[in-house]
């Protein structure tokens, strides 16, 4: 692109910061419908040209993911929720058909900023980002540790509109950050929107919530439905003191990076049900019982029952 080209853009959008939605080119105000369309070409994979991708068909796929009543319909329900402040990232992933999902292959992952927010102090900053990387750590044999070095695996960035990928940001509201799925280049990298106003509480936009939910696409996870889940598309404050991970994405998470598997290792040399402590987590194993072809384990850690039927 050249730059003429992108100094055009960047003007249109800045004279559209009065509309709630810039995606659009046009001046004219955008329509329920039309940015409903915008909304599932963007979060839902629509193709209006395409030959299965009839509009009320997605607009029920979006209202069954958000456990909406499925009218097919743009009621008032439906439209509200494609305003509210949430994540950038679409509900349906556009590599849903691929076999397997996108994980990091190590378990010692390197972060750097590239810069910081002007809405907090610098050291509140890599004190809440660090706090957002644990939820995960807590919960997964993953370690992260910041770095300045150029090619760490997480990039933390906070951007105005176009910040040199496909996805620009919006302005204050609706899209709030997005993050890349594990990879090289972009990959795990997590973008902030500036125009938001980032807090450490319930005045303005949790720094806190926002990041662990990036962090969480950031390490391979998807959207859920589930609306107590971190991972759930839409912002909503929750007391952040003490901030405990919810079991959707505990599930989640450990789908892809099984603590277990290292625990298991080492009881299996041992070759007994036991109990082991890492750091400051103690796990518990016992079995296996047989249940029909299934062995199960019983496995806590920290007291907590994890899995039970692991192979
Ligand atoms: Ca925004
Ligand atoms: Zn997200
Ligand atoms: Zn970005």
């Amino acid at each position: 692109m050249h730059v003429g080209t992108f100094a055009a853009i960047l003007a249109i959008l800045v004279g559209n910061i009065a509309h709630p939605v810039p995606r659009d080119d046009t001046n004219a105000p955008l329509t329920d419908e039309r940015r409903a369309v915008d909304f599932l070409k963007h979060y839902f994979h629509y193709n209006p040209q395409g030959m299965k991708n009839d509009f009320e068909e997605k607009i029920k796929e979006m209202q069954r993911f958000f456990r909406l009543s499925v009218t097919g319909s743009l009621n008032s329900e439906t439209i509200n929720l494609m305003e509210k402040p949430r994540c950038g990232v679409p509900d349906v992933a556009a590599f849903q058909l691929l076999p397997g999902k996108p994980k990091w292959t190590k378990n010692e992952l390197t972060y750097r900023f590239v810069n910081y927010t002007p809405d907090l102090p610098v050291n509140t900053v890599k004190r809440i980002i660090q706090r957002a990387f644990n939820v995960w750590s807590d919960v997964t044999p993953l370690e992260f540790r910041r770095v300045n070095s150029r090619n760490a695996d997480i990039v933390i960035q906070f951007a105005y509109r176009y910040h040199g990928d496909p996805f620009p940001f919006d302005g204050k509201g609706n899209v709030l950050a997005h993050a890349f799925a594990p990879g090289s280049g972009t990959g795990g990298d997590v973008h902030f929107d500036e125009d938001e106003k980032w807090s450490t509480n319930e005045l303005g936009i949790s720094l806190f919530l926002v990041a662990a939910h990036e962090l969480g696409h950031s390490l391979g996870l998807d959207h859920s439905s589930d609306s107590s889940a971190l991972m759930y598309p839409y912002y909503t404050y929750v007391n952040t003191i003490n901030y405990s991970l919810p079991y959707d994405d505990v599930q989640g998470i450990q789908s892809l990076y099984v603590m277990i598997w290292s625990f298991l290792e080492k009881l299996h040399f041992k070759g007994s049900p036991g109990t082991l402590e890492k750091g400051n987590d103690v796990f518990d194993w016992h079995g296996p019982t047989i249940n029909g072809q299934e062995l199960l384990y019983d496995i806590t850690i920290n007291e907590t029952a994890l899995i039970q039927n692991i192979f």
